[in-house]
């Protein structure tokens, strides 16, 4: 009981706390959920970033990247393809938020010619995928994700930096 009793206490500090700082709730939640780290991005989102646009099948038809998206592998053999020019020479952190279930996704970055792999992650079932790979300002990448097995049209992904 005392800890529970506690727990409260500490729940109230953080209430006051928000509104002595007159902070909005959302953005205290945020920053409380951004300390919490990888799995934060999914209780943030799917607000936080843009839904992908089908067909994005081939590099031709690759989506616009930003700094990041949500999408689904929404039926078997579907890739999705995102672009993105670096601005800066130097690296880049990529982050692909697999949603729970029977689903194993994998993330490739192409180079200009959507042709090379510069860098993957192929981890084995559910497992979320980081990579990082060299950047040249002015350079085109290209983001994939690619489903290995498993799809779903309603639960998504998300791919960020980070
Ligand atoms: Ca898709
Ligand atoms: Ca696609």
């Amino acid at each position: 009981m005392k800890k529970i009793a506690v727990g409260m206490v500490s729940a109230l500090a953080v209430l006051a706390l928000a509104s002595s700082m007159s902070a909005s709730a959302s953005e205290v939640t945020q920053e409380v959920q951004a300390d919490k780290g990888i799995k934060a991005l999914s209780i943030i989102s799917p607000e936080a970033f843009p839904s992908e646009s089908e067909p994005n099948d081939t590099k031709s038809t690759a989506n616009l990247f930003g700094v990041g998206k949500s999408g689904t592998i929404g039926k078997a053999g579907d890739v999705d393809w995102f672009k993105f020019t670096a601005d800066i020479t130097d690296y880049e952190r990529v982050r692909l938020l697999v949603p729970y279930g029977s689903y194993d996704y994998d993330l490739y970055v192409y180079d200009s010619t959507g042709t090379n792999v510069i860098a993957s992650s192929t981890g084995a079932g559910n497992a979320d995928e980081t990579l990082r790979f060299n950047t040249v300002d002015g350079q085109t990448y290209y983001i994939v994700v690619k489903g290995y097995s498993g799809f779903s049209p309603s639960e998504p992904y998300e791919v960020a930096f980070y």
